[in-house]
């Protein structure tokens, strides 16, 4: 392996054009396309270093922006268990992606000997897309950059976040766990699904009928795909299929933050079950528009306890001891908390944002339901808890059915496509529609704001993020303001993604929680 050809590569075919320095955030690099072929080429380099440090284990690339407008464009690793990129080597990706083209040979040298790297191993990556029109020149950047460290590639194409990480989990574990290839990913989760439902497709209130948003993202075409394959098991129909700009007005972004349905989307019967995924795939809401046109939001908070409920009781039928919790974040909706503290009573904890937060946290419990509020989670279950399950399920119908349950799952990351089935498959089972699901309890109503300012990182918080620790006197003020509203809770930080300030607020009205917004939004401007 020759580092010479380093330097040459980056020059003539990926020189640096990012003006500013970025950093590696919660979502790994992300922005405007047009400055990314550099950093695509540094990640390819680095997935590279990492998959020869682990002696050759699979690293997983996937170039998304997720639910960021198209413009944007983005980069993250996965780890060879389908985990997010560990810390440490957040800051190594940092470094080699701000460093000119002229020091990048050096650096490289550099990262090689702190960690005794031996570069005579074999390294193996997977690389990965969205549907962005800017996506394969990108993902041509991502191989040059493993290839010019004569690492190995296998491309995959157009396919959503969590389908990568199968891959890499797949690839890097036993056979038992799945086929890395698409077909392989398909036929875990419909076998499963289709398993579980049984031939008697509605029961109760629940109708085999749901409009899926698919934010003219790569969701929607993989949708499709699932569709195919499952002879009408699930009766869905597909929207924003791609004839549209991605996210634009519509997917699970669009719907959690505006709390309207997505454009692009027929006139249903009332109590439609409707679906929205985000751009890539990783987040999941369901919403619908009731009788008296009035919009209803079920978000990653109700995902979560249904789900917790669901398995709760499954477990209990099990006859297995096994302890379940719930992981959320700030944004969480207060009712919802009260519900899992009050009702479910179940252990409920508050993590900062970010699923590599919440995934850690859940991984504490024997099974670990996770979700942000915007959608975003899955449930891990410990080695103890499914080898537990397994030796039941040779007699117990119970055990049986969760060890299905868990083949829905994809564990190892937020799925839209496989949480979907996984609430398709309770509401069958408890013969509820979205209405049923609705009146578990009753969210308070909140607003989510963005705040620009000069400098977002002024703001630091810890209490998972619920408390301000600078700028001074910041989170006094906040308390007082918040003192006036009944109910009221807010919280400001800034954001992981965006150049914002994130700005919080819930009351018990709908006029309260906005004026509660506005009025910590005007202290922190
Ligand atoms: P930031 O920009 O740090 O708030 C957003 C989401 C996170 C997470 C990340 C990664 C909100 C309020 N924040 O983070 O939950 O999904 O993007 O995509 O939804
Ligand atoms: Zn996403």
């Amino acid at each position: 392996v020759n580092l010479r050809a380093l330097y040459a590569f980056a020059r003539e075919m990926y020189p640096k054009k990012n003006p500013n320095p970025i950093q590696y955030g919660t979502a790994g690099f992300r922005g405007d396309a047009k400055y990314l072929d550099s950093v695509m080429y540094r990640m390819g380099v680095l997935a590279c270093l990492r998959s020869r440090f682990l002696d050759g284990k699979v690293i997983g690339v996937m170039i998304t922006a997720s639910h960021n407008p198209e413009p944007d464009n983005g980069v993250k690793l996965i780890d060879p268990q389908g985990e997010m990129l560990v810390g440490s080597w957040e800051e190594i990706a940092t470094k080699l992606v701000n460093v000119s083209d002229k020091e990048l040979e050096a650096t490289v040298a550099g990262i090689i000997e702190d960690l005794g790297i031996d570069i005579g191993k074999k390294s193996n990556v997977y690389v990965g897309m969205d549907n962005r029109y800017h996506s394969p020149q990108l993902l041509k950047a991502v191989c040059d950059g493993v290839l010019s460290l004569k690492g190995n590639v296998k491309e995959f194409g157009i396919v959503t976040t969590p389908m990568m990480h199968f891959y890499v989990v797949a690839q890097n574990t036993s056979k038992a766990y799945g086929l890395p290839t698409e077909e392989g990913y398909y036929t875990k989760l419909i076998t499963a699904f289709e398993k579980i439902r049984g031939t008697k497709l509605e029961k109760g209130n629940y109708k085999n009928k749901i409009v899926f948003d698919g934010a003219n993202g790569v969701g929607a075409r993989k949708m499709l795909q699932f569709l195919k394959r499952m002879n009408g098991s699930l009766n869905c129909e597909v929207f924003n299929k791609g004839e549209g700009k991605i996210n634009h007005e519509c997917g699970a972004d669009f719907v959690k933050v505006q709390q309207k349905p997505s454009s692009g989307l027929p006139i249903t019967e009332p109590n439609t079950r409707c679906v929205s995924v985000d751009g890539d795939a990783d987040r999941v809401v369901y919403f619908f528009t009731d009788e008296n046109g009035q919009f209803n939001l079920l978000d990653g908070d109700r995902i979560a306890t249904l789900i917790a409920d669901y398995l709760m009781d499954l477990v209990r039928k099990c006859g297995l001891d096994l302890n379940l919790g719930i992981v959320q974040t700030a944004y969480a909706n207060g009712a919802s908390t009260d519900y899992i503290v009050q009702k479910l009573k179940v252990p409920v904890a508050c993590v900062p944002t970010g699923v590599k937060h919440l995934h850690h946290k859940a991984q504490e419990y024997d099974i670990g339901v996770y979700f942000e509020a915007n959608g975003h989670g899955t449930i891990v279950f410990s080695a103890k808890a499914k080898e537990m399950i397994r030796k039941s399920a040779e007699t117990n119908e119970s055990s049986a059915t969760l060890l299905n349950v868990i083949d829905v799952i994809n564990e190892t990351v937020g799925d839209a496509i496989s949480d979907m089935l996984l609430i398709e498959t309770i509401l069958h089972s408890k013969g509820w529609d979205v209405k049923d699901w609705l009146n578990t309890y009753v969210d308070l109503p909140n607003l989510l704001l963005k705040v620009k300012v000069q400098d977002r990182n002024c703001i630091t918080t810890t209490n998972a993020e619920r408390t301000c620790v600078t700028p001074n006197g910041l989170q006094e003020g906040l308390d007082k303001i918040v003192a006036n509203y009944q109910r009221g809770r807010s919280f400001v930080r800034p954001s992981g993604t965006e150049d914002v300030v994130r700005v919080y607020a819930e009351a018990a009205s709908r006029e309260d929680a906005e004026l509660l917004a506005y009025e910590v939004a005007a202290l922190v401007h």
